[in-house]
């Protein structure tokens, strides 16, 4: 029993489903690639037509200054969250309770830091350095997600994160397949199919835990209290007070606001909820008939703006082992640009 499995998420019309039609729709959109705009054309209005024919903006095309850089700021701290999201759960690497459970873990968090690679090197073809963002996040000017800045108590917080944090990402970052940025839309549907696996084991642990002794349903039923309004604030501020949405939509950056992904997602889970046995930690939670959706409470947007700015229950001890993680490391990068530079000399000699 998995956490899409009933939800439909490799149906054609689930989450799966959409990534392999984002897949063909960018094929599609390479065969119709329009070239480069010839001498005399207006840049603006070829990059505003690009977008309204839903084609993708490559790093070679004109695009608007600002464009450039909310991209950079949403795939920066993007890679961030992947590379700091390994945190969490490589806490429980050591004290996972069998070999298969630690293997499978081991493997996940390893998928987390390819994916943190895969969007650094999205952002790079928008014309700044993976050291240069690798510094504004230990520098602190750049962000990373929130829900990394709670602690993992328990082994059953692993499964919690799998099944909601990875599920919150997977709603998330399915409508990014069709972002207009094409490096970015690319890396997405790679990562999306990755993500699907992830959300499937967390939910797996969940599952075993929640069918086991009252001991280890009382462990899973508290991880979910924990982890439920933290993963719903994952999705962001409410739409009124989202400073980018409108933006980032309009550029088709963005393909659905805040509140309608964190509703999807709501709706989502209830579901998967029943089938583990486990009560979603909202008394307001019920079906509204009109709306066909969910009436849910909404996380304390209080508390994830204090997250954000630095005062959530890990922040400090999240960056202090990156900074020292970055600085450890440092002998691994010059050893690969050292060995690198020998390679190139090689070639050179043997041209
Ligand atoms: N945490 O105008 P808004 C993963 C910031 S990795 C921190 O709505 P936007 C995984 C926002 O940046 C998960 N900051 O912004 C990895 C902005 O501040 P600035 C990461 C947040 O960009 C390992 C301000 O609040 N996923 O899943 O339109 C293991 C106003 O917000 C958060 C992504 O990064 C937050 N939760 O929308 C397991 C997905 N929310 O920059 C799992 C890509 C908002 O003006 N990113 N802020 O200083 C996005 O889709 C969008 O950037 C967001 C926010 C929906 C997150």
């Amino acid at each position: 029993m998995y956490g899409n499995d009933f939800s439909g998420e490799d149906a054609p019309g689930g989450l799966l489903g959409e990534v392999e039609a984002a897949e063909a729709a960018l094929r599609a959109a390479a065969e119709r690639d329009r070239g480069a705009p010839g001498q005399d054309v207006d840049l603006a209005a070829y990059f505003a037509e690009v977008i309204d024919a839903d084609q993708k903006i490559e790093p070679r095309d004109w695009m608007p200054e600002a464009y450039r850089r909310t991209l950079i700021r949403q795939i920066a701290q993007h890679a961030h969250s992947e590379i700091i999201g390994m945190q969490p759960e490589g806490n429980w690497i050591s004290r996972a309770p069998s070999l298969k459970r630690k293997a499978i873990l081991l493997a996940k968090v390893q998928d987390e830091a390819g994916h943190g690679l895969y969007l650094y090197a999205a952002a790079e073809t928008l014309g700044i350095s993976r050291d240069e963002l690798v510094d504004l996040l230990l520098e602190g000017r750049q962000k990373y997600s929130s829900i990394f800045n709670y602690p993992t108590l328990t082994w059953a917080d692993v499964g919690a994160i799998g099944w909601l944090v990875d599920g919150a990402a997977i709603v998330n970052q399915v409508p990014l397949c069709r972002c207009s940025y094409g490096p970015y839309a690319r890396a997405m549907i790679r990562v999306c199919k990755e993500e699907s696996f992830h959300q499937r084991q967390g939910y797996e642990i969940l599952h075993t835990l929640a069918h086991g002794t009252p001991a280890q349903k009382a462990m899973a039923q508290d991880a979910l209290d924990r982890w439920w309004y933290p993963s719903l604030a994952m999705f962001g501020p409410p739409d009124s007070d989202s400073t980018h949405s409108a933006q980032s939509m309009a550029w088709k950056i963005k393909r659905f606001s805040n509140d309608e992904l964190r509703q999807r997602f709501v709706d989502m889970c209830v579901g998967q909820a029943e089938v583990l046995g486990l009560t979603i930690p909202d008394p307001d939670l019920r079906w509204n008939d009109e709306r066909q959706a969910y009436d849910f409470t909404q996380p304390d947007y209080d508390e994830l703006m204090r997250v954000i700015t630095g005062d959530g229950p890990c922040n400090r001890q999240r960056m202090e082992h990156r900074r020292r993680a970055h600085a450890e490391g440092a002998w691994v990068r010059e050893a690969a640009a050292a060995y690198a530079a020998k390679q190139v000399s090689k070639e050179k000699v043997a041209a």
